[in-house]
C-alpha cells in the first residue's frame, strides 16, 4: 500500500479518521464529502496514494479505471446514475483542489449548471 502519514485521505483509508464510507472495492474507497454540495456528494478515492489524476493516470492505468467505476456504482447505488451525475477530478491549486491524494467528487440529485464556478 502506497500512503503518506500526513494525508487526510490514507488517514481515512487507514481508519484513523472516521468517514462515512458508501462503497469500497480491494483497491478502491468511496465516502460522502463532508461539505457536501448536492444531496449525494461523495468523493471516490485509490487506496493507494497519488497527489492528483495526472499522476495517477500516469502511473497505473488499471487504477484510474477502477476509480471511474466504482464512481458510477456510487451514483447507481444512490439511484442518481438515471437522472445524471457529474464526475470531477479538481486538479491542482488553481481548479481548487485542497486535498493533494486524488479524489473524483460525485455530484447528483439536483439541476447541476454548466459552466462550474
Ligand atoms: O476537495 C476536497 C474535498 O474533501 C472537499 O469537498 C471537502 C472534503 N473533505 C475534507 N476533509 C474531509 C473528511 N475528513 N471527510 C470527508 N470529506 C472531506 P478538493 O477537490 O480537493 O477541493
Amino acid at each position: 500500500m502506497v500512503s503518506e502519514t500526513d494525508c487526510l485521505f490514507c488517514r481515512i483509508v487507514a481508519k484513523e479518521i472516521p468517514a462515512e464510507i458508501v462503497y469500497e472495492t480491494d483497491r478502491t474507497l468511496a465516502f460522502r464529502d463532508v461539505n457536501p454540495q448536492a444531496p449525494t456528494h461523495a468523493l471516490v478515492i485509490p487506496k493507494d496514494h497519488y497527489p492528483d489524476a495526472a499522476a495517477l493516470a500516469a502511473a497505473d492505468h488499471g487504477l484510474a479505471d477502477e476509480v471511474l467505476r466504482t464512481a458510477h456504482a456510487v451514483a447507481e447505488q444512490e439511484g442518481v446514475a438515471g437522472s445524471g451525475y457529474r464526475m470531477v477530478f479538481n486538479t491542482g491549486p488553481g481548479a481548487g483542489q485542497t486535498v493533494f491524494h486524488v479524489h473524483a467528487h460525485v455530484l447528483g440529485g439536483r439541476g447541476l449548471t454548466w459552466p462550474p464556478g
